[in-house]
């Protein structure tokens, strides 16, 4: 894979707890995600075990290599190192930015989520791969959310990577996103013409979907409505 062809479109970060997956199986629901139009997964899992998170690892590389998607790992850097899936994201709470890169090389993926300018700009020097922006809306997904920053809140970090000179960094966004929203959340983020976001990513409008590939194919059309072209 080459990291720097990605498509961060319809980005799926997955929750396994029943109050979004339900009685569902996650492969299954990534499975029928990736199908609908999903570009790209991340295995994110608070509660279980190593040891049940690399089985699961391992069951969902297995889906996201068939379809030629790549499979992040949250937090959890030991376990994509274990896997040998196609990198990791890290939060601001978790390891390094400079660790993960030395336990990863230089191929893998690392995204690192940022809630500020001050954030952004210092994971984009470090490295980064791509950033995952927000919280842009309160969700029930993440209760613990710090900052809800809203949309004005990515434009002015989308402007200020553009300043610095960081326009070609690939960013999502993340929080209380789904199909209503998705496309005027590009639009009214945009900072455009000097940067707007490659994607936006989802926990609940996928996972807890009735129908995820169905989901991800209307997500997967508004964002190309969204976009705002190079
Ligand atoms: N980080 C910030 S908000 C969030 C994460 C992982 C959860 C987003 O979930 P949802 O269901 O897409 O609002
Ligand atoms: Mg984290």
């Amino acid at each position: 894979m080459d990291k720097t062809k990605v498509n961060y479109g319809v980005y799926l970060v997955t929750d396994s707890t029943p109050a979004i997956l339900g009685n569902k199986d996650l492969t299954s629901v990534v499975e029928a995600a990736v199908r609908g139009g999903a570009t790209i997964v991340q295995y994110r899992d608070k509660h279980s075990d190593r040891e049940a998170a690399v089985r699961t690892a391992r069951a969902l590389l297995a889906v996201t290599r068939r379809h030629g998607v790549p499979l992040l790992v949250n937090d959890r850097v030991d376990v994509a190192v274990e896997v040998g899936c196609e990198g990791v994201h890290i939060g601001q709470d978790d390891m390094a930015y400079e660790e993960a890169r030395k336990l990863l090389g230089p191929d893998k993926i690392i995204g690192v989520t940022a809630s500020s300018i001050q954030e952004a700009l210092k994971a984009c020097e470090a490295g980064a791969d791509y950033l995952g922006l927000g919280t842009v809306y309160a969700t029930q997904t993440k209760k613990d959310t710090k900052s809800i920053i809203g949309t004005a809140g990515i434009r002015s970090i989308l402007q200020a990577l553009s300043a610095a000179g960081h326009a070609a960094i690939p960013t999502v966004c993340i929080g209380g996103i789904n199909s209503s929203n998705a496309t005027a959340v590009l639009v009214e983020s945009s900072a455009a013409p000097a940067k707007s976001l490659d994607g936006i990513a989802v926990v609940s409008a996928l996972v807890a979907a009735e129908d995820p590939a169905a989901a991800a194919r209307v997500l997967l059309t508004n964002v190309a409505m969204g976009r705002v072209p190079d």
